[in-house]
């Protein structure tokens, strides 16, 4: 049996013995259910961060752990050196979902946005023709999209690539929501691709204007550009539809998932592509041992039935309409901006008598609602989407209390 010990003893071990690349609250969890978590002491609470989108389907869903267990005991990983008979299924099933040709699964969502940008280059010098080594991908200001070398290579938070270089070339950094500027790259024609976050998840949950990715698909289409779509946060229903890009009729020609595609039950990503992209990348060219194992490629199918099943898409829109107006209606100097898309949203916070964000969260978490804030002002709000109308009430309440409790 594993030893099960206190909130006090696990921090003092991550402490000790973990590297210091995290700030965590000081929260200890140790069990979760749909939007619920209990800590180690038993103490319980809503979950409004979802591990950052990864738990969609909410915490330890029945059906895609039973899945997860039978394929345990039955065939867990072959590597891609022989077939193995879940992948092909999956592979099946996932790109009827999405209406894509092909599918390349992989399994952290930075490995997926590598993976995107490999196909791009590949498609810019095989179909495109650019000049050996020319190939340019468009990026946006303040983009998250992981962790590697190349990836903090196109980041423009100092925190994510200070004293990592030196870094990968071939990235131009455009503004977010800026179509003129979008418009001024794609004219050189050594672009290959434009790689955005439909909604910036990582900037605070910033929302382009309404328009702005169809205009940036239509200017992509017109220059021959891979219009690139990293859906790893915002897609799998969080913001109301399977894809937030769905939300402007935009089929990104490459789209990259990650995180809720298997519920956050294991790491599981995916980059989706037509024939024409995808089929520039031969055998030997790219890969990974774990991705497209048998365990994942059973659990994301299960995850994604769970999306379709439980039609959490339409959840996510009508919750998230419930929250961003319960929100609003807190009589509060300290809520400066509510903004969001179906249940991925951020309630900007205004210093009061030096109380800030984390103050709040700090506040939150005692009254039993864990969220995380990010750039000191913003706090993301984003409970799994099977979150009861009753758990979203009572979860409203006591955000509620928590922030009118610095200005009482
Ligand atoms: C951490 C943020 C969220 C992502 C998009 C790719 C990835 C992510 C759009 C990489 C990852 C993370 C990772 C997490 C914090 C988190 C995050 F605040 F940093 F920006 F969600 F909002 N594309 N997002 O959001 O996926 O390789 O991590 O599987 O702790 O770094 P990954």
């Amino acid at each position: 049996m594993f030893q099960r010990i206190s909130s006090k003893e696990a921090i003092a071990l991550e402490d000790k013995y973990g590297a210091h690349n995290y700030h965590p609250l000081p929260v200890v969890l140790s069990k979760g259910r749909g939007a619920r978590v209990w800590d180690a002491e038993g103490k319980e609470y809503y979950d409004f961060l979802s591990a950052y989108s990864a738990v969609n389907q909410g915490h330890c869903h029945p059906k895609i752990v039973d899945t997860m267990k039978d394929q345990a005991e039955r065939l867990t990983l072959t590597s891609r050196a022989f077939y193995n008979d879940v992948l092909g299924v999956f592979e099946k099933y996932i790109t009827e979902f999405f209406g894509y040709d092909k599918v390349l699964a992989m399994n952290t969502g930075a490995e997926a946005d590598e993976t995107a940008l490999k196909l791009c280059r590949k498609w810019g010098y095989l179909k495109k023709g650019i000049a050996k080594d020319q190939a340019k991908i468009v990026v946006c200001e303040n983009n998250f999209h992981g962790r590697t070398i190349t990836i903090i290579s196109m980041s423009s938070d100092p925190d994510a690539y200070t004293d990592y270089g030196p870094y990968t070339p071939g990235f131009v950094k455009i503004p977010y929501n800026d179509l003129s500027a979008l418009e001024r790259e794609l004219k050189d024609p050594n672009v290959a691709g434009f790689l955005v976050e439909p909604i910036q998840g990582e900037a605070g949950v910033y929302v382009p204007e309404d328009g702005y990715l169809k205009k940036a698909y239509d200017l992509c289409k017109k220059h021959n550009v891979l219009f690139i779509a990293d859906e790893v946060q915002t897609g799998i229903a969080r913001t109301g539809k399977m894809l937030a890009c769905d939300h402007e009729g935009v089929r990104p020609d490459i789209l990259i998932l990650g995180k809720a595609l298997s519920g956050g039950a294991m790491p599981v990503s995916a980059v989706l592509a037509d024939d024409e992209i995808m089929l520039t990348i031969k055998p030997g060219q790219h890969g990974s041992t774990f991705g497209g194992n048998p365990l994942a490629a059973r659990v994301a199918l299960a995850a994604l039935e769970v999306v379709k099943e439980e039609k959490l898409d339409e959840r996510a829109t009508r919750l998230g309409e419930i929250f961003r107006q319960k929100m609003r209606d807190i009589d509060s100097p300290m809520v400066e901006l509510v903004r969001g898309k179906g249940l991925l949203n951020a309630v900007v916070i205004k210093p009061h008598k030096g109380k800030e964000a984390w103050d709040v969260c700090v506040k939150m978490a005692e009254l039993g609602v864990l969220a995380k804030p990010t750039h000191g002002h913003i706090i993301r709000f984003a409970p799994p989407l099977v979150i009861t109308d009753e758990e979203l009430n009572e979860a409203c309440d006591r955000i509620k209390q928590a922030i009118l409790s610095f200005t009482e």
